[in-house]
């Protein structure tokens, strides 16, 4: 059986999806949560620079944190179940993605008038816009299945999730507002309805990122 570290800062952001993968499969890893002394001296040996990082065996690390998910979620069959799904489910995962970088700006963002423009901005036009096309896009996809893609759980499932989760932590959300969503609410309640995810989430750290 293969032996997973994943590296990161302790916080959630970029690895918190491969976190809940793995999770989501029952299979072991080192979550190991770096602080910033020990990161700059992996940094120089790093591939691209950058954390997430995830070793298997004794091999060169992979970094990326999509590139990291899709390569966990396919190892245990939670990546679709064809080709034509399996694109399916990277599209809806990359969009939501493409969300989880904007919250990543609004949370880093230091300087507090720059702060409240781009709160303004995610709240008045990014959020509603984006969870219009996840709601038409899990309704076309997975119907009432309670998941994203198909009839079974897949990564984007967890990441669906976890973005939401990761608007609640940046304080730019609470889970109240994704209740006019029922595409949204059905998948929260499919992945919080699993015990072995409500078990880890309850006992997750508390993180501030
Ligand atoms: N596109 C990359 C972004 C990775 C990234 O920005 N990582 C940050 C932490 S969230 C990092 O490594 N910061 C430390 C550094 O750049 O030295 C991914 O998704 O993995």
């Amino acid at each position: 059986m293969a032996r997973y570290r994943l590296l990161y800062f302790k916080g959630r952001a970029r690895a918190e999806l491969v976190r809940l993968i793995f999770h989501a499969a029952g299979e072991d890893f080192d979550d190991v949560q770096l602080d910033d002394n020990s990161w700059q001296e992996i940094r120089t040996n790093s591939p691209t620079g950058s954390l997430p990082m995830l070793v298997v065996d004794n091999n060169e690390p992979l970094t990326q944190s999509m590139s990291i998910a899709r390569f966990v979620a396919r190892e245990f069959g939670l990546a679709g179940k064809d080709n034509y799904q399996m694109a399916l489910v990277d599209s809806i995962a990359d969009y939501m993605n493409d969300l989880m970088g904007d919250i990543v700006e609004v949370t880093f963002e230091d300087d507090a008038r720059r702060k409240r423009e781009r709160v303004r901005r995610f709240n008045e036009r990014i959020m509603p816009e984006t969870v219009h096309f996840v709601e038409r896009f899990i309704q076309r996809y997975g119907g009432n299945s309670g998941y994203a893609v198909g009839d079974s759980l897949t990564y984007a499932d967890l990441y669906i999730y976890n973005t939401l989760d990761q608007m609640v932590l940046a304080g730019i959300a609470s889970w109240n507002d994704f209740q006019q969503y029922p595409r949204l609410n059905q998948i929260v309640r499919s992945i919080e309805g699993t015990p072995r995810f409500a078990d880890y989430l309850q006992r997750r750290p508390q993180a501030t990122f």
